[in-house]
């Protein structure tokens, strides 16, 4: 029966019709769907792991046990896990493994547009790139089958629009779980370099074979059109170009890499001007080039930043000036993210903000505090770095002399994630910085997942919650607190503590995502006649506050529908003037 998914609900249903029997990943905007999609599904055993290197690894043990597997991530997550990837390029698979990745051109949630294309060209395995819901199903049983034919991982791209836009998908008949047999192979698995050389050469030979397969492969499809203009496109390129120019002759790519050479030369051949389309990098266009192949239209008239629409195609063709940026559709009020009412960070901010220390971030909800008005982080890098980086800043102003501690801010899940070994390393190397971690029992931005720290898995079942606290102990921290951050009072005399101790210091704040866990409290209201218009309250940046005109100075209302009680706002009012019903 037909469905209509989701491009990251198809790959779940795909891989559990494919005879799919291990999956494990890192929640990581635009992937996070898929797992939870198959732990929905709830035939194919499927785990949140740690981090992304984690969950690749673990995959990659799923299939060397003869169980099909898959890992998923983002874009950012492939970087955490490159370390395995480029080493299991050389040591192929035993059962199907696919490494599912989802690109954000456009960053709509991300700190940066990496395109992975440049992973598969790097692994030198081959990386499918489905067009629609459709083939996001179809190409995982592909993608497990090339696997095994070829022995490689393959990778599974997507891009925001493709794993998050509906369409229609015809399941196939599901396959039972497939599992073969664990054989030891010592040569093909243990990467000595005298046995790596060997599978190096291998990895070569594989790749030539592979691309012979992209020459013949129907991942690969033209469809003719006129020969004016011939487009060579993949992904959801594919539909920005069938929009544009549904009469173009298009060579579309299901196989990103490698890229079938003689296949190229001829379409090439066929038509007048030959336009390559893709989203980010001149990854077809850079090879296509490579092979002495004319490329009339490509980078010089699509940009390497941003998104593609049909009317960048358009106006690329047409050679018009439109195409030069990827413009955000006109008219469209901007809308910042901002803290939850009732959010455990916003009390924190507000601190540090006053505090006016330099305060090293990290990923996660708690990223908003470095927004107007709190403006309370400088800087944010990458998931796990805040501690590092804090450690690095505090050994300079050692040395300078006569500065600051700096302050490290950091969530559960990314201190589990890979902020851990920050900590370690700090309290290993005699580093002295203050760290504060927002335990809110939730990986928070990207929708509530579960975490070591949260008691459950995946699935929902309990599971052993990690103790913060004496996991941060464990690390080799001295000196580690308890704190609420509702608390404004106890959280600045907490925090003023910490920087005046030397070493590694440690807090904690326990208080539940709100979100997530559904908190509700009595909200909070505002006395008009001793609201002074001072907007000292609008500090803690809610959007349940606002302002109301009387007078010549506006005054400050609550709308009791969006507070949350948390009273950080009535704690910044310097004349008394909230309070709870
Ligand atoms: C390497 C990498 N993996 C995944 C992500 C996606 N991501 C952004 S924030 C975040 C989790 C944040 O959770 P937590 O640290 O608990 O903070 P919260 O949002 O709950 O405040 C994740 C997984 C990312 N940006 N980078």
């Amino acid at each position: 029966m037909k469905k209509i998914l989701s491009g990251n609900e198809a790959i779940a249903l795909g891989f559990s019709d494919s005879g799919g029997v291990f999956a494990s990943g890192y929640p990581g905007t635009p992937s996070t769907e898929t797992l939870e999609a198959l732990a929905r599904i709830g035939d194919v055993y499927c785990e949140w792991a740690t981090n992304e290197k984690v969950g690749l690894e673990s995959a990659i043990g799923a299939s060397i046990a003869g169980g099909r597997a898959m890992a998923t991530m983002k874009h950012v997550g492939v970087n955490v896990a490159a370390d395995a990837l480029l080493t299991l390029a050389y040591t192929g698979v035993n059962a199907g493994l696919i490494l599912m990745v989802a690109d954000d051109p456009g960053m709509h949630s991300s700190q940066n547009e990496q395109d992975s294309r440049n992973y598969a060209k790097f692994a030198k395995i081959p990386m499918l790139d489905p067009s629609d819901s459709r083939e996001a199903y179809d190409f995982v049983s592909a993608g497990l089958e090339l696997s095994e034919r070829f022995d490689t991982p393959v990778m599974l791209r997507t891009t925001t629009r493709i794993s998050h836009a509906k369409g229609v998908v015809e399941p196939r008949e599901k396959l039972p779980p497939r599992i073969r047999e664990w054989v030891k192979d010592v040569p093909k698995y243990v990467m000595l370099p005298n046995y790596g050389q060997a599978r190096h050469q291998e990895l070569e030979k594989r790749l030539l074979r592979l691309r012979e397969f992209a020459e013949t492969t129907p991942l690969n499809r033209e469809e003719a059109g006129g020969n004016d203009l011939g487009i060579l496109t993949s992904g959801v390129s594919y539909q920005y170009v069938k929009e544009a120019y549904p009469g173009a002759s298009i060579l579309k790519l299901g196989l990103v890499h490698p890229l079938p050479e003689k296949k190229i030369r001829e379409f090439a051949g066929k038509v007048k001007r030959l336009m390559i389309v893709e989203e980010l990098d001149a990854i077809f266009e850079e090879q296509v080039r490579a092979m002495g192949v004319r490329v009339d239209i490509g980078k010089d008239r699509i940009s390497l930043c941003g998104e593609v629409s049909a009317d960048i195609v358009r106006a690329a063709a047409e050679e018009a000036d439109a195409a030069k940026g990827a413009a955000p559709a006109a008219d469209l009020p901007q809308r910042p993210p901002t803290l939850c009412p009732g959010c455990s960070h916003r009390g924190l901010f507000s601190i540090l903000g006053k505090l006016k220390v330099f305060v090293s971030g990290d990923i996660g909800c708690y990223t908003l505090g470095a927004l107007p008005p709190m403006s309370a982080m400088h800087s944010c890098i990458c998931m796990g770095a805040s501690i590092s980086a804090a450690h690095g800043m505090a050994k300079v102003n050692e040395i300078a002399g006569g500065r600051g501690k700096p302050v490290a801010v950091i969530g559960d899940s990314t201190f589990f994630h890979s902020g851990m070994t920050g900590l370690l390393s700090m309290a290993y190397n005699g580093g002295s910085a203050l760290v504060i971690i927002m335990d809110n029992r939730t990986t928070g931005m990207t929708g509530g997942q579960e975490n070591p720290g949260s008691g459950r898995v995946l699935a929902g079942e309990l599971s052993r919650q990690v103790d913060i606290i004496a996991l941060v102990k464990a690390l080799g921290v001295d000196h580690v607190e308890e704190i609420s951050t509702y608390d404004l009072k106890e959280t600045e005399a907490a925090i003023r503590k910490g920087l005046a101790t030397p070493g590694p210091y440690v807090l904690v704040d326990k208080n539940p995502c709100v979100l997530r866990y559904r908190v509700k409290t009595i909200p909070v209201a505002v006395d008009p006649e001793k609201c002074s218009g001072c907007r000292a309250c609008l500090k803690a940046a809610c959007v349940a506050l606002g302002l109301v005109s009387s007078g010549d100075k506006p005054k400050v209302m609550i709308d009791p529908d969006i507070c949350n009680g948390c009273d950080v706002c009535s704690q910044l009012c310097k004349f008394d003037a909230m309070y709870k019903k």
